[in-house]
């Protein structure tokens, strides 16, 4: 580009010019940003080879099988569903529509909590790409498909190295008929604390502008009062508020009477004045017994106008029995997920679920053979993803004794082993159950959860007790997570926090009682916009301001590998998380309609300074790249 501006100058050319030159013409010495995106990604690809991804240890690239996707006949448009009736009757069009329906409708859970739950949230918007438009023909019966939010936002730029933004808006285009669903932790948005009300907003109506038709909010202590502005924000945006309860302890266990049926009833009450279109049950760790389910969703169903939509996970094996009392007793929605990436602490099986309920008025009317279609799909994917597998083989009935969330425990046991506490996961366990109490009994799910873990964590690794807390805590430095907790920044628990215990870690720091929001500045988003331009190098959208609102350091590192190594979520996974093997050859496309042809041909031993030459095939021509070898 510097070549082509300065030499193609008139002046130039006819040797008019001086050593002025340049001042007088400036632009034609600003060349574009080297933008050589092969070259990137054979960077990427041999970093990868030779050093693996975080948490893919092993380096020898296994095979896999070719992915079964369905046929479908793309020509042909998705059949009508959900989202046609909101988009053309609006919130109470679509909320009448499922009052009116008999059959149990489903959410599929599949492309977000099932692998948030099973696989560290670790699946790439590649392949969900490459079964969505599969899905949107063969399950238009659906009520909705979770696909974003929780986990999903951070991990796709944090370990995937890909916008979520682009994820919700491609897969929009490829499923124009299913309500898109995603699950969102109130005034802690899609991160682990509270946000500025405006950032709340604005998150919302530009999730809603890209894809997002119906949220799931809650809050992480069951705390009304920060769902408000939420709740609120999602109705103007005219989209769906299903706003949830969560669900902890155990109604028909007169031991944990705080958590009683009234208690839910109130709250039911409290969120559909709230203007709630639907309500959440929110069972995060698998807790709701089937008789208590029976009695749980018998009781709201008399309390409340507005339609019920209860998530499990199924980590005790009782999801398909609880949901059958849930459903006998009049639950409108359930969430499921594709047979091969359900149970454990991923959610029923909606296969399962489809058999379980043959024969009774309430069974839902999607294809079984399309469940078992796409499910082989999913079959083959979860593969790539071993690595990322908990290690989990068999139903945990113990959850009803430590009640982790189901997307918690395998997260809380890397944590574990990183602290050097791997060895002793049956007492961090333990702990964790110790510490809820030691909390007051509190709800637990993400970010309340991760602070109930990281004591626990704590106190194993400490050899603490609950007595040794409240006698010698004011020479404990506990973590900034429970101090924060126990300041009132994530809201108020049931029941206030416990007085003796609060006193300990706040050492006389006075908490605080109000909304956190009310507390925090509105963020300036055009200041916030400068300062991210500078920071990047190049004018941010708006996703990208919002996303750096929501997590600074995460995008930046972010932006960083994109421009190491451009846009690396086209690669399909094996490559992605593997590398490649000597001599295999791919076809990886770049843009549509161009594709490089890569090759790898070999790997030079490590060389004086620690790097190594990559040779590879680029489009038939040989090409080198160094690699640092970090191990
Ligand atoms: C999340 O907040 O990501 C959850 O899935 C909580 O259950
Ligand atoms: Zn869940």
């Amino acid at each position: 580009p510097f070549l082509e501006n300065v030499m193609r100058h008139e002046d130039f050319i006819a040797g008019n010019y001086d050593t002025s030159f340049i001042d007088t013409t400036p632009e034609l010495f600003i060349f574009p940003k080297k933008k050589d995106r092969a070259t990137k990604m054979l960077n990427y690809i041999g970093t990868v080879t030779i050093n693996g991804v975080p948490g893919v240890e092993q380096k020898k690239k296994p095979v896999f099988e070719t992915p079964r996707i369905p046929k479908v006949k793309l020509s042909e448009k998705p059949a009508r569903g959900t989202k046609q009736i909101l988009d053309e009757q609006g919130t109470e069009g679509l909320v009448n529509w499922v009052k009116e329906k008999n059959e149990v409708l489903l959410t599929d859970t599949t492309f977000r909590d099932a692998h948030q739950s099973l696989l560290a949230t670790r699946v790439r918007t590649n392949d969900l790409m490459n079964i969505a438009p599969a899905t949107a023909r063969l399950l238009p019966e659906l009520f909705s498909m979770e696909m974003w939010g929780g986990a999903t936002f951070d991990v796709a730029y944090r370990f995937l190295k890909e916008d979520p933004w682009k994820r919700l808006e491609t897969l929009r285009k490829q499923v124009p008929n299913v309500l898109f669903q995603m699950l969102l932790r109130s005034a802690n948005a899609v991160g682990y604390k509270n946000y500025s009300d405006n950032v709340i907003r604005e998150f919302v109506q530009q999730s809603a502008e890209s894809g997002v038709d119906v949220f799931r909010i809650f809050d992480s202590l069951n705390w009304v009062k920060g769902m408000e502005v939420t709740i609120d924000s999602v109705r103007q945006s005219g989209k769906i508020a299903e706003a949830a309860i969560c669900y902890t302890g155990d109604i028909d266990d007169p031991s944990r009477a705080k958590y009683n049926v009234e208690y839910y009833k109130q709250m039911a009450k409290e969120l559909e004045a709230q203007g709630a279109h639907i309500l959440g049950i929110k069972d995060m760790a698998g807790l709701l017994k089937p008789q208590a389910a029976y009695r749980l969703i018998s009781e709201l169903k008399a309390t409340i106008d507005i339609p019920i939509h209860l998530h499990t996970h199924d980590t005790s094996g009782n999801g398909i029995y609880m949901y059958t009392k849930a459903i006998e007793a009049g639950v409108d929605i359930v969430d499921t997920a594709l047979s091969s990436m359900a149970g454990l602490t991923s959610q029923p099986s909606a296969n399962t679920l489809r058999y379980a309920l043959e024969g009774t008025d309430r069974a839902p009317s999607v294809s079984i053979d399309s469940l078992e279609k796409l499910s082989s799909y999913w079959e083959d994917i979860r593969k790539y993803y071993a690595p990322f597998e908990s290690g989990m083989l068999a139903p945990h009935t113990e959850i009803y004794e430590h009640e982790m969330p189901g997307g918690q425990y395998s997260n809380l046991q890397q944590q574990a082993k990183g602290v050097g506490l791997g060895e002793r996961w049956d007492e961090v366990k333990d702990m964790y159950r110790r510490v809820n109490l030691m909390f007051g009994d509190i709800v637990k799910v993400t970010p309340s959860s991760k602070v109930v873990g990281d004591m626990a964590l704590f106190m194993v690794q400490n050899d603490l007790t609950e007595e040794e807390v409240l006698l010698r805590g004011d020479k404990i430095d506990f973590p900034d997570s429970v101090i924060e907790l126990f300041e009132g920044y994530l809201g108020q628990p049931v029941g206030g926090f416990p007085e003796a215990l609060q006193n300990v870690i706040l050492k006389g720091k006075a908490p605080i009682t109000v909304r956190p929001g009310e507390l925090l500045a509105d963020v300036d988003f055009e200041a916030l916009r400068e300062e991210l331009k500078k920071e990047i190098d190049e004018d941010p959208t708006d996703h990208d301001v919002i996303a750096y609102a929501l997590y600074p350091k995460v995008f930046t590192d972010y932006t960083k590998v994109v421009a190491q190594f451009g846009d690396i979520s086209v690669l399909d996974t094996p490559t992605f998380l593997y590398g490649m093997r000597l001599g295999e050859e791919k076809e990886i496309e770049i843009e549509t309609g161009k594709t490089l042809i890569v090759k790898l041909i070999s790997i030079g031993h490590p060389q004086a300074d620690g790097t190594r030459i990559v040779n590879f095939e680029l489009n038939g021509q040989p090409r080198d790249v160094v690699i640092k070898d970090e191990s």
